[in-house]
Formats: structure tokens, sequence, C-alpha cells
């Protein structure tokens, strides 16, 4: 959950949660992280048995498709759940044990959906919230999971349930009403309020962000200017087209190349004319289906750059790995055109990454619809359907004829927008509808370990 590091790091707090490996955890490792990341981190430990059914077949096997819309990808396992079910008690037993009755407990994410509902029953007067990253799918394609009431029922013991967009809140707000009785809705608004078992729940879209100063700052770094400056030379001059994702089937990748087939076909300006650079970070796998779209990348990447190459050009630059820091602000500030073209993303962090480390002004951003990003900027952005390649392949060439000052005027609204609305007022937001308080409001913490210097 890098997008909340450096609200933490800034205010202190403890974060809890599994740290990625079984067995039993090195205290003196997560000492030296606390310390590394100047906030508390304590650990959920998991056994083999509980990654595999709790992480691996609900989390990310049933979970993660369906509410991606991708209900076919979706597998349901009982056995599975019911570990699912173990491993989120765990977690609502471990925040019970190490937090006051006074703490504002602020769960995150698809994995522990069902922790409000251990808590309350442990301690039903705290005061906790929760956060999907990942949207809500509508309510046809929410109705398939078998544990639906369940889930609802769960979500509905927070204080405060806070969505990515008013189109997830909608689509839950529709599940809500269908699957759990006697709920009445209040309010309209950025806020709105459902009335359960006698307590009210409140209901809001909170559109996640990025640390605009520091990503902004960093790119105007000396070797990140250098750096963008060598591979704009290293490229020929040639308009650099960047998508940057994990290696993940909600990002369309595969619809994406074929996009830029079809804009090659299509204008044969293009050919020569633009690089397209596809960094593409390893992601789960273990799980089958990242296999296969692997393999279905590699081979679409050879097909591309087989059917155009020539001898001076390279149509696709294709990295499988993770970069650094200063390469990933490199890669933004360097390219002319940011693609982003996911069949479903809760926000998308990466489109407005682009925009904040574009600091020379110059870039056009191509946004998917389904980005939840899209809410916010679609003004700017050029967006577009990423199943109709055939509009993405028209975007790419509109943005490479794109006149300067169109690309300028854009950028600059893009870039204010995102200012205006960083992760902090993320947080600030999501905490006055919580507990009427604002980030200022909280102190350091008093186990608050300063990050080193
Ligand atoms: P993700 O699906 O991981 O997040 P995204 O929002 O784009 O997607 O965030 C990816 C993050 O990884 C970015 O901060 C980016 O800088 C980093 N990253 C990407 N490529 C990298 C690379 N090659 N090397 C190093 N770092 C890289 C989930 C949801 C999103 C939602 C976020 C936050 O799926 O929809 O926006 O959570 O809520």
């Amino acid at each position: 959950m890098t997008a909340l590091a450096p609200v933490l790091k800034n205010r202190g707090g403890l974060w809890i949660g599994w740290p990625g490996i079984t067995g039993e955890v090195d205290q003196q490792a997560l000492d030296d992280a606390s310390l590394k990341a100047g906030y508390r981190l304590h650990p959920v430990e998991l056994d083999e048995e509980e990654v595999e059914a709790f992480y691996r077949t609900i989390s990310n096997g049933a979970i993660w498709p369906l509410f991606h819309g991708l209900p076919t990808l979706a597998n349901y396992s009982q056995d599975a759940w019911d570990i699912y079910e173990r491993v989120n008690e765990r977690f609502a037993d471990v925040i019970y044990g190490r937090t006051k009755q006074t703490d504002y407990v602020w769960v995150q994410d698809y994995h522990l959906m069902l922790v409000g509902r251990y808590l309350r029953a442990l301690d039903p007067g705290r005061r906790m919230g929760f956060f999907l990253h990942i949207p809500f799918p509508p309510l046809d394609i929410f109705l398939q999971i078998p544990w639906r009431a369940q889930i609802l029922n769960a979500l509905l013991d927070f204080d405060l349930i806070g969505f990515q967009t008013m189109r997830d809140r909608r689509n839950f707000l529709e599940a809500v009403r269908r699957v759990v009785p006697d709920v009445r809705t209040h309010g309209a608004g950025s806020v709105v309020s459902v009335e359960h078992l006698d307590r009210e729940v409140r209901i809001g879209a909170f559109p996640i962000s990025i640390d605009y100063q520091e990503f902004c700052q960093q790119a105007q770094d000396w070797p990140v200017g250098e750096g963008s400056r060598w591979l704009k030379h290293a490229f020929g001059g040639r308009c650099i087209i960047l998508g940057i994702d994990r290696l993940d089937y909600t990002k369309g990748i595969p619809q994406r190349l074929e996009a830029l087939r079809v804009a090659l076909t299509r204008y044969p300006e293009l050919r020569g004319g633009v690089t397209f650079i596809q960094i593409a970070v390893p992601s789960r796998t273990d799980v089958p289906e990242y296999r296969v779209l692997k393999e279905q990348i590699d081979r679409l990447v050879g097909d591309i750059n087989g059917q155009f190459t020539e001898m001076d050009w390279t149509p696709i630059h294709y990295m499988y790995r993770s970069v650094s820091r200063d390469q990933l602000l490199t890669f933004y500030r360097a390219a002319d055109i940011g693609l982003l073209t996911p069949l479903a993303d809760g926000m998308n962090l990466v489109a407005k990454e682009y925009a904040a480390a574009n600091v020379d002004e110059n870039g056009v951003l191509i946004l998917s619809d389904f980005a939840g990003a899209a809410a916010q900027l679609h003004r700017w952005a050029i967006t577009v359907n990423p199943h109709n390649v055939l509009e993405v392949a028209d975007a790419i060439y509109g943005a490479y004829k794109m006149a300067q000052g169109e690309k300028r005027y854009r950028m600059r609204r893009l870039r204010a927008s995102i200012r205006r609305n960083d992760i902090f007022r993320w947080v600030d937001s999501f905490l006055e509808a919580a507990v009427a308080r604002h980030l200022d409001d909280f102190p350091y913490h008093e186990d608050y370990v300063p990050p080193l210097e």
C-alpha cells in the first residue's frame, strides 16, 4: 500500500499487515523496516495454507477478477472462504490487542472486508473505517459471489466505507438495497448515510491520489533530467509513448498492443516516428492466468516488432521487471504520451504520477474510461474505451499530432487538478467524514519513529 506511505511517514501511526512471507517474521528486520519507513509495523503471520486460501484463492482468485468485472476468471471455493473468514478474524484480534479503544482503525482493501464484523463484536463502540482500492462491480456481477450477503453485512459494520469513485459507491448502494433487508439511505453529495441495525453507516467517494509535490520535485532532480534527455537522445528524438503497469489482466496490455499495431497500420507516418516503451512489473507470477497473460504479451510484442521493425527502428521496447524510483521518474519525464488503458482500475496512480512528473508540461495523457482516475481527469486527458482498438489507435495519432499549445494547456490543467487533490487531501477528506477531524489535528504518534536522515 505504497500510496499511504507518505501520510504515515508524516504522522506516524501503526501499520498492521501481512508482511508477504510465510512462517515466523524476523522481528529485527521488521524493526529496521519500521525505522526506515518512519512508522511502526506490526505483522500478522500467515501459514502456507492460509496464504493459498485467503490470499491467492479468495482475494486474488475470486474477489479481484469479479470486482474488476471479469466474472469468468473468478473461481470460488467454500473451504478457502472459511479460511478467508478466519484470517480476517485474526486481523481483528491483532488490531484489538495492539490498539487502544480511542484509536481510529482504518482498514484497507478487499482482502480484509470482514474485519469490521469481528472487531465490532470485540469492541462494539470502536470507530473504524474501510477503504476499497479496487472498483465495486455493477449489481449483476456482484450478485454472483457466493458470499455476497456476508460481505455486505460485514462492510456495514464499519462506520465509514470509502470508494474510489461515485460509480463504485452507486454500485455498492444498489447491492446493499438488493441484498440487505431493512436498510434506508439518506442524503446526497459525496458522503451519504445508510441506517442499518440502528447504526448509521456513512458511505463516500474518496479518490485516492499521490504525493504530488514529491513526484514533481524528484522529477526535477538532476539525474532524472539528465536521464530523460539521454533517453530521448537514445531513441533518436522520436515521440516516446509509455505504458507502465503491474502485469495484470485488468490493465489491458494486450488490447493496448493491438491498438498500437492498428495505429502503425492506419497511420504510416507513425512508423519510425514513435517508440512505445511498455514496462510491466511482474505480479502474482504463481497464478496460472498471469503466466498465460505474460506469454500472450511476449508473443504480441514479438509479432508486432517482427511486422514493423526496420534496420534503424524498433516500435516496441518491452521491459518485464520492476524499475527504481529514479528510473520510473525518468521514463515519466521523457514520455511524450502516457498510454494507460486498463479494462478496469480502482484509480490508476500511474496516470497521476505521469502528469505530476511531466514538469516540462508537454506530454499527453491517454486514459481509459474505466480507470477511476478518468472521473477526475477526463476533461484534460484523451479518454478512450480500451476495448475499442480503433479508438485507441486514433487517440495515439491525435496525441502525436497535437499542437504544442493544446498539449501545454491540457497538461497544466491535469497537473493543477492533481496538485489540489493530492494524497494528503485524500486522507483529510476521509478523516473529516470519519471523525470530523482534519489531518492537521493529528499529532505525531507517541511512538512515532522519525525517519532516518
Ligand atoms: P495497482 O493495481 O498496483 O494499485 P496503480 O494505481 O497504477 O495500480 O499503482 C501502481 C504503483 O506501482 C504506482 O505507484 C507506480 O509508481 C508503481 N509502479 C508501477 N510500475 C512500476 C515499476 N516498473 N517499478 C516500480 N514501481 C512501479 C491498486 C489498484 C489501483 C489503485 C491503487 C491505489 O488496482 O486501481 O489506484 O491500488 O488505490
